[in-house]
């Protein structure tokens, strides 16, 4: 049987058309071109990378939610601002529970569902155990795994490559810069740490940040430099548009403009030609035309189904609709990427 490139995890004649040494300045004149020019060129690289068109549709749930030690600024699932936000905090899901979300969401046309739960870091004992369990269920089951568990080292990350793990999520939110104005608990390197461990055991990396936070657009540049200087690009880019939930401290921040949205995807997709830049967080406040012009900037993946982790996403017959209306496919064989 042949190995699709992807899972091989090898370089193809591609890679040599990536370029990993990006400077914040440039990154930043991509970002602040006029939009039209900025859109177009985009389209040009999406259009040589990914020409089939497809659209991934990754579906999200919540398998550990709330009572987290961390004190990320964004976050409702912080213990810091449990008092504020009035979330219901929830231990570990069953496996059975979970591999039954991930049957619908496959029924619903996904074919990546990812795993989140709010830890700082995973710990060994039952609970990894019973991760690891839903991992062999999911993969099981024709779907790409993802899981985003917090912190990780190298001895678990390679337990989950060997549960047939495709891809870890672990943001680095923001710039370095800017980093410490939204999250004290830990620091970046701890962050660029377990990406690296993740890369080393073989996994994909899923990693992006947020915009909205009130980071500056030079922020955001050196956000997408550390991506892109990581080498190979993460497989998978979400950019989430800030979700301000009442009782965080970003609760009332004002919601990001939709066209700073398609500028950095834009600059992502022209930046990390061949990763999926995933349209994450944040649709429930786009139009359908804002959605469709982030694609058209070049986002290829979509977080689907009517929540994300607590909050809400747009309903799946709204985003199937939405795919069709833009004219492109659904991705549903994951050998294509
Ligand atoms: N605890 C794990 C961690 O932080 O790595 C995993 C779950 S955490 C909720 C995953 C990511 O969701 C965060 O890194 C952040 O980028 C994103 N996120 C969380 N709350 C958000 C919000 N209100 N708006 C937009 N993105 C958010
Ligand atoms: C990512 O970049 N965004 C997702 C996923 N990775 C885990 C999470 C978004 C969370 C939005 C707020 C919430 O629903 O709690
Ligand atoms: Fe915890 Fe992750 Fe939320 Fe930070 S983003 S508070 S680490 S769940």
């Amino acid at each position: 049987m042949t190995i699709p490139q992807h899972e091989r995890h090898l370089p193809d004649e591609t890679d040599t058309m990536l370029r990993h040494d990006w400077s914040i300045d440039e990154l930043l004149a991509i970002l602040q071109r006029p939009l039209t020019e900025l859109v177009h060129e985009a389209q040009c690289v999406h259009g040589r990378f990914h020409p089939e068109g497809t659209v991934q549709l990754a579906s999200l749930l919540s398998i550990k939610t709330g009572a987290c030690p961390e004190d990320c600024k964004y976050c409702p699932q912080s213990a810091h601002y449990a008092n504020e936000t009035g979330l219901k905090r929830e231990s570990l899901m069953a496996v059975d529970d979970v591999l039954e979300k991930a049957r619908i969401a496959k029924e619903a046309g996904a074919t990546r569902f990812c795993m989140g739960a709010a830890w700082r870091q995973v710990r060994g004992g039952q609970e990894f155990e019973q991760v690891l369990d839903m991992v062999r269920g999911v993969t099981e089951m024709g779907m790409e795994a993802c899981v985003t568990l917090g912190m990780l080292n190298k001895e678990q990350a390679d337990r989950l490559a060997d549960a047939g793990l495709k891809a870890y999520n672990h943001n680095i939110d923001t710039s370095p810069e800017y980093y410490g104005e939204i999250i004290t608990t830990r620091t970046y390197e701890d962050r660029l740490e377990t990406i690296a461990n993740v890369r080393a055991a073989g996994i994909t990396v899923c990693s992006g940040g947020i915009i909205g936070m009130g980071e500056s657009d030079r922020d955001r540049a050196s956000m997408l430099q550390v991506l892109c200087s990581m080498n190979p690009h993460p497989e998978s880019v979400p950019i989430n548009a800030l979700v301000p939930v009442p009782g965080t401290p970003l609760g009332n921040v004002k919601p990001v403009e939709p066209l700073e949205l398609v500028r950095m995807i834009a600059t992502a997709r022209i930046a990390m030609p061949k990763s999926r830049v995933r349209l994450s967080a944040g649709r429930q406040g786009l139009s359908k035309e804002a959605q469709i012009l982030c694609l058209m900037a070049g986002a290829n993946s979509i977080f689907y189904g009517e929540k994300l982790l607590t909050t809400a996403n747009p309903d799946t017959i709204q985003d199937l609709a939405m795919i069709e209306d833009a004219g492109m496919n659904i991705l549903s064989d994951n050998s294509v990427i």
